[in-house]
């Protein structure tokens, strides 16, 4: 009698830990604030900085929509080497260019104004 009244408060005990488990993984879920899936269709972006494209090498899967941003007071441009992708000409302080990539390939591209600047994208399956 005394053994099974202290089996069952061990299983309520058990029960509760459960529930709070439960409801702290829900608040989780409700309060992550970038779910997946959710990022206004742009997957991957660089930033210009520093006359530096970061990150470079860049890995991204087919179908990622890439997104570099110019941060220098300098401009610059995202020009493909061999033309594989579209470049995007000039690019004040704070213009934005994106390209969506849809064939898996590695894609290097340079600054047409600063020979010191490249990069890669590399795309995967
Ligand atoms: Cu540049």
């Amino acid at each position: 009698m005394k053994l099974s009244s202290i089996n069952f408060f061990a299983f309520l005990l058990f029960v509760l830990t459960l529930l709070v488990f439960a409801s702290c993984s829900n608040n989780d879920s409700v309060t992550n604030p970038n779910p997946p899936g959710n990022n206004g269709g742009i997957d991957s972006t660089i930033d210009i900085t520093g006359f530096k494209y970061s990150p470079t090498p860049d890995t991204v899967k087919v179908g990622t929509t890439v997104a570099w941003t110019n941060m220098d007071s300098a401009p610059h441009t995202v020009t493909s080497d061999d033309g594989k992708f579209t470049s995007s000409g000039n690019m004040s302080q704070g213009n934005k260019y994106s390209y969506k990539f849809t064939v898996a390939d590695a894609y290097s591209y340079h600054c047409a104004y600063h020979s010191s600047m490249k990069a890669s994208i590399i795309v995967i399956p």
